[in-house]
This record gives structure tokens, sequence and C-alpha cells, in this order.
């Protein structure tokens, strides 16, 4: 029965997944005015400070940790594919099997300075981590089921050290959590009976209890970030989740979470039926990232990336394309240019320990925020139109647009628009700012950097510092009169 029901939950997944959220909101944006009580409290971004910090982050981790990490994607000497975290609802385990995985949840090598230490190398500005994925299984010693680290081989509470860790190396933590749990009794994909009914009560109270006692026990955690949200059984929960989200931000003031968490009484989750987003910002741009600032909304959002197509915890093979640094440094650049964050996953092996390719990647992803951070970090959309060399960012309360280069064309000329009234004083490089270009005006508002080199190594970043003018198109460019 489980199984079946695991079974379905993960075919709704993918079906989840395959429909673009966004597109929801274009189709319920017709603007409508229907009455609810459970639909977006807010309209707009929030406005306070610990929001204007999460959106600056720019650049975060996000951690998928786990018993899914022992099997790795493979059992019984076979690999499979599909996301590792996934395996228990796979044909191939049985649940017993997947929960005795607790006995051997030993991760002696893990030190969590050492992590916080690679994440705050590579740039990273906060940290979501998997305090409870799907399987059920929690990184903390939960009072409310015996299906935690505590009653693993290794018995101490992994989520307080991560915490502390990260914080100390200037990193915010936001904790993942699971709604949908696979190993509590009581959870259901839907309510079909009485008892069904009975039983998801009581799983709503353990869910409350477990919440709770997250924002008790780590609270200086910045934000939850939810997951699993999709059944059923609880998007037709939203009384109950509302009151839950108001009661979990009376305990922990500012607390940021983002549109995944609830539905609205109509089961509309991310948007409620009026198109308004729940929650501080969308949750749904994962494993994809918007086209143009009009995919946003004006809304805050992340994007959360894998290394590999479709893994998040450990895999032992890692199939098909595996990104590079540049092709993940320019997601960050898209994504930062497009008002929002980006979130790149790592997987730890049982042990504790980072896999060598994430560890490659957390260093050059690093060594080249180390040199173009400040384009990174309170970076905003920035109004110029976009070129195919790449992304421009700028700073609000200062005269720079950053161009982030990824495309070098062969003729070494990057064409530049700006907008009306806006004048470029000062081009260089920011990693070299004794190198500087003089523009050439090919039009009143427009002009080529002409590059002096044609080979990069690493895609790169150009300054702007910009003037307004009173700049008007007279003289020499006329627009052709047809
Ligand atoms: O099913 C999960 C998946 O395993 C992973 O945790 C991702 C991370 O965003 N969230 C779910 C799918 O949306």
């Amino acid at each position: 029965m489980i199984k079946k029901v695991i079974l379905i939950a993960a075919i709704v997944w993918n079906c989840v997944n395959a429909a673009n959220v966004n597109a929801q909101q274009t189709e319920t944006a017709a603007q409508k005015n229907i009455v609810l009580q459970h639909g977006a409290h807010r309209i707009g971004r929030r406005t306070d400070a610990d929001m204007a910090k999460w959106r600056a982050y720019g650049l975060g981790q996000f951690i998928h940790w786990g018993l899914y990490s022992i099997p790795a994607g493979e059992w019984r000497g076979q690999t499979y594919s599909g996301a590792s975290e996934w395996i228990k609802s796979w044909k191939v385990v049985s649940a017993t099997a997947y929960d005795s995985l607790i006995y051997q949840f030993n991760p002696t090598k893990f030190n969590a300075g050492s992590w916080a230490a690679i994440a705050k190398q590579m740039g990273v500005k906060y940290v979501t981590i998997t305090t409870k994925h799907h399987d059920g299984f929690c990184l903390w010693p939960s009072k409310y089921t015996h299906f935690t680290i505590a009653n693993s081989p290794y018995k101490k509470d992994l989520i307080g050290p991560l915490v502390k860790a990260y914080e100390r190396q200037g990193i915010d933590v936001i904790l993942y959590f699971s709604i949908m749990d696979w190993h509590n009794p009581d959870w259901r994909y839907d309510i079909k009976s009485r008892e069904d009914s009975i039983a998801f009560e009581r799983f709503k109270q353990f869910t409350r209890n477990q919440l709770l006692e997250l924002l008790t026990r780590y609270p200086t955690a910045k934000g939850l970030w939810f997951d699993g949200t999709w059944d059923k059984s609880w998007v037709t929960q939203a009384a109950f989740a509302d009151s839950l989200e108001k009661e979990m931000r009376a305990k922990h003031p500012g607390l940021i979470i983002g549109s995944r968490f609830r539905a609205d009484e109509y089961g509309k989750r991310h948007f409620d039926s009026n198109g308004h987003m729940m929650g501080d910002y969308e949750q749904g741009w994962e494993r994809k990232i918007p086209e143009n600032i009009e995919d946003v909304h004006g809304n805050d959002w992340d994007c959360v990336m894998t290394v590999p197509e479709n893994q998040w915890g450990y895999g032992k093979v890692w199939k098909g394309h595996i990104k590079t640094t540049d092709e993940l440094l320019e997601m960050l650049a898209k994504c930062v240019s497009l008002d929002g964050n980006f979130v790149l996953n790592f997987g730890p092996k049982p042990d504790g320990s980072l896999r060598t390719e994430e560890l490659n990647l957390a260093k050059e992803i690093g060594e080249w925020m180390n040199t173009n951070k400040e384009a990174i970090y309170n970076g905003e959309y920035a109004s110029f139109a976009k070129q195919d060399w790449g992304y421009y960012i700028k700073k609000t309360g200062i005269n720079k647009i950053y161009m982030l280069v990824f495309n070098v064309p062969v003729s070494g000329a990057l064409k530049v628009v700006t907008p009306p009234h806006t004048v470029i004083s000062k081009a260089y490089d920011l990693g070299n700012p004794a190198q500087n270009y003089v523009p050439e005006e090919t039009g009143t508002f427009s002009c080529f950097i002409h590059l002096k080199q044609q080979a990069f190594k690493h895609p790169f970043v150009i300054v702007l510092e910009t003037t307004d003018s009173n700049k008007n198109s007279g003289s020499q460019y006329q627009k052709a009169k047809i």
C-alpha cells in the first residue's frame, strides 16, 4: 500500500515538476477578484531588513543529506537512474530495508566547520539544509519520532553544528523541511476514508510539532524551505497551513518562507486563485531559470540547481551531462541579472565527506567570485537591453553597471545600448581596474567596447561607470524616415 502511495506521489511530483509554475501565474493573472481567506496575505515584495538581506545574497548552497546517501542510487548491485533521494519510492527497495539504513548512518568524517569553510571560500551567502527529506529521516534528534539521527550509530545532532559553523562564517541558514513523510504511518497522499482523515489529523499535529521544534532549537535560522507539499492531502489543508504559517511567523519574526508551503482554499499552490504569490519568494524555479524580467512578475525568487541533470542526494554515478564551472557561473549571472538568487546543490557522502567533483566546482566558483563578487552581491536587474555577450547587473545607490561577459564575439566588440539619458563615463575590467576601455560611440545611446584580447579562459566582468545626461537624439544620429 505504502509503495503504491509513494509511487503515485512520484508520478504527481513529476507532473508538478513538468508544469511551469510561472505559467500558472500567467493563467490566473487575469486579475480575478475571488474572495480568499487563505490566499496571499501581501501583494508585492516584503520590504523589511531580513528580506532585503535575502535578496542581496546572490549565491547560495543547497545540501541534500540523509539515509539515501548510503545506497547512493544503487540497490543490490544495480544502478538506477532517477534522483537518488527517491530510492525508497522505487519498486526494488522495501520500506523496511530502506528504513534499516538508519543503523548504518554514521558520518564519522563529518566536519561542519570544514563544510562551512568550503562554502565561505565559494562565496556562498546562504545555505539550505535538508532537516528531513521525503523519507522522513530527521538529521536532528526530534522528540516526535524515533526515525532520527539520535537512533543512528552517529547519535549526535547534525543540524545544530551545521547552523553554528555556517553562521560563524557569516553564512545564513535556511532549514529545508519536507511535509510529505514516507516514514510516518499517518501520512497520506490522499484522504479517502474516515480512517485516513483521523490519521492525517495526527500527521498535521506531528508536522506542526516538528516545525515549532525546529524553530525552537535553531532560532537563528533565517527561513524554512518547504518541499513535498503537492499531495492532495496537503493542498486541501488551506486553513490549517495558513494558521500554522501565522504561528511560525509570530514565533520567529522575520522568518522567510517560500511559495511552496501552502495552497489556498481552491488548492492553488505558489500563486493563489487571484494570481498573487503566496509566501515571501517564488520557489518554482527548480532546475530552470526565467528568460526575462517579465517572467518573474516583480517577485523575489531563487533558482535551485543540481550539478548533474536531476540528482540531489549523493549518487555514486552521475549520469548525463555534468555542468561545468563556467555553465554554473553563467546561471548565477543570469539569475542575479533577473533579480533572483542562484543556489547550487551538494550531495554529501554517507561518511560526511564531499565528492571531489563538488569540491572542485566550489573551489573554481570561489576563485571567480573572489575577483568578481562585487558584481554579484546586492546585484539587481539593470534595465539595459540584453546583448548576446552576457548579462548586465546593476547596484542600487551607485552608478555602476556590471557587464558579465560569457560569449565574446569574433569581432571583439561588445555592443552596449544604454537607456536614454545614461552616459558611460568610465569602463574597466573588474579584475584589473587599470585595464580601461574607451567606448566607441555608435549611436546616441549605443557604443562598442572593444576588447584588447581575443582569447579568454573564463567569463569576466567589465564595469561601466555611468552619469545622467541631457544628451538627446539630435545631430549625427538620425532615425531613417521610412
Ligand atoms: O522531490 C524533491 C527532490 O528530491 C529535491 O529535494 C528537490 C529540491 O528542490 N525538491 C523536490 C522536487 O521538487
